[in-house]
């Protein structure tokens, strides 16, 4: 259904927006990455750039992180905008429909180089899934990624991975 909210982006934006797969699919081709498997070998699809997503929503000077919420299984994750702005992209079609859910859709955030789980700010952990709600913030916003080993586990393991 093209007419469902896949996405919303508040917080620190002079447009708030919410954003359709029809809205995701018709912003400006630079800004699409045709096939990620060209530059994620491991990752399947189409995705939109941070860069493509910023540029309607605007965000004002005060935002400082990008703050990520998957509200289907409650993870969040907060990153210094600067350190993924220019990089970071979401993947949300395949074969030209929607992202399955069972792969991570609505949309599913992901950072070239980023670092091993919690060993840095812009880490594995922040590669969110299930994103349906990316928030602007002025200072490090709401963020559950695991902070040791023992939680990282734990949370692969409720993962299934
Ligand atoms: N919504 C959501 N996103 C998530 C997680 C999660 O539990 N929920 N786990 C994170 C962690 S800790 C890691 S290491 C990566 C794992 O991605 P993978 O499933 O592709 O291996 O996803 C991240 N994104
Ligand atoms: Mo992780």
């Amino acid at each position: 259904m093209n007419d469902e909210i896949l996405l919303t982006i508040d917080g620190e934006v002079e447009s708030r927006r919410q954003l359709t797969f029809a809205d995701l699919s018709a912003v400006d081709e630079q800004h699409q990455i045709a096939d990620v498997s060209q530059l994620v070998p491991s990752r399947q699809g189409g995705a939109i750039t941070l860069e493509g997503l910023l540029e309607l929503a605007r965000p004002t000077p005060s935002a400082t992180h990008l703050t990520l919420h998957a509200s289907a299984d409650d993870f969040h994750a907060s990153v210094p905008l600067g350190a993924v702005a220019g990089r970071g992209f979401f993947i949300y079609q395949r074969d030209g429909r929607p992202l399955d859910f069972a792969v991570g859709g609505p949309l599913r955030f992901y950072i070239p180089d980023h670092a091993a789980c919690h060993s840095a700010e812009v880490d594995e952990c922040a590669n969110v899934k299930f994103v349906d709600r990316i928030e602007l913030t002025a200072g490090k916003g709401f963020d559950n990624r695991p902070q040791d080993d023992a939680e990282h586990a734990a949370l692969h393991e409720k993962e299934g991975a």
